[in-house]
């Protein structure tokens, strides 16, 4: 079954470019997943197409509204029902290659993304499944974040990626940083690949390469390594 993607934005025009090139491209054309767009303008009903509003109780900034918020959701869904709704927010739960494996496992997924101050929030409590958050940071708007979950998700699924080996050696399925990465020439401008990765001695490369990892992961993210020791 192809896995599906819906992409519910005011800037649907944002996705185009990343859609089309690279890897992403080439698993739409061969079927193994399809994204569709809905321009939640489009589901505005006054002749302004007014997709948002201010806030009830004040302040600074604009609020999407909730009828064509929710009519696009629904038009999403009366198109293919039963996928994962999934909201882009800071106020999400933190995106980790977990939730992407989970995702993965299909059928596929509705991105909503806001703009502004984001949607009413009675269009979290009543039609969204999940909210996600891709990093403590703000962007200004959800459109980059889901095209974030989207690449990491869809480049799961079975002949996305030429081989499997390579995806679960990475970073994050292993709970550590990966070690460093060299290829010729020998030497670059003074600078040498260390002597052990020329050996030939497998166990000697190996064990160096989890040494790195381990330094690596300590000095940048220690809290993966507490993490993984919480989990023993
Ligand atoms: C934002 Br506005 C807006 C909407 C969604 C997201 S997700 C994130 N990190 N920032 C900003």
């Amino acid at each position: 079954m192809t896995f599906a993607v819906q992409l519910l934005t005011i800037f649907p025009d944002f996705f185009t470019s990343p859609l089309s090139t690279s890897l992403m491209g080439k698993a739409i054309e061969r079927g193994i997943f399809e994204v569709d767009a809905f321009d939640i303008r489009e589901f505005a009903t006054d002749k302004h197409r007014t997709t948002d509003d201010v806030p009830y109780g004040g302040g600074a900034g604009m609020v999407m509204k909730c009828e064509p918020t929710v009519a696009a959701l629904e038009a999403a869904a009366a198109a293919r029902p039963g996928l994962t709704r999934i909201y882009m927010t800071p106020q999400g739960e933190p995106f980790t290659q977990k939730i992407a494996q989970e995702l993965a496992a299909g059928p596929g997924m509705v991105l909503l993304c806001g703009r502004y101050e984001g949607v009413d929030y009675r269009v979290r409590e009543g039609w969204i499944d999940r909210e996600i958050c891709v990093g403590d940071f703000v962007l200004t708007g959800g459109e980059p974040a889901a095209l974030v979950v989207l690449n990491a998700v869809t480049r799961l699924l079975p002949g996305v990626l030429g081989n499997a080996a390579s995806i679960d050696e990475e970073s994050f399925s292993s709970g550590m940083l990966e070690y460093p990465h060299y290829t010729r020439p020998r030497e670059f401008r003074g600078r040498e690949v260390p002597e052990v990765l020329l050996s030939g001695h497998h166990a000697r490369i190996d064990a160096w390469r989890l040494e790195q990892s381990l330094l690596r992961t300590q000095a940048v993210r220690p809290d993966l390594l507490e993490r993984a020791a919480e989990e023993e």
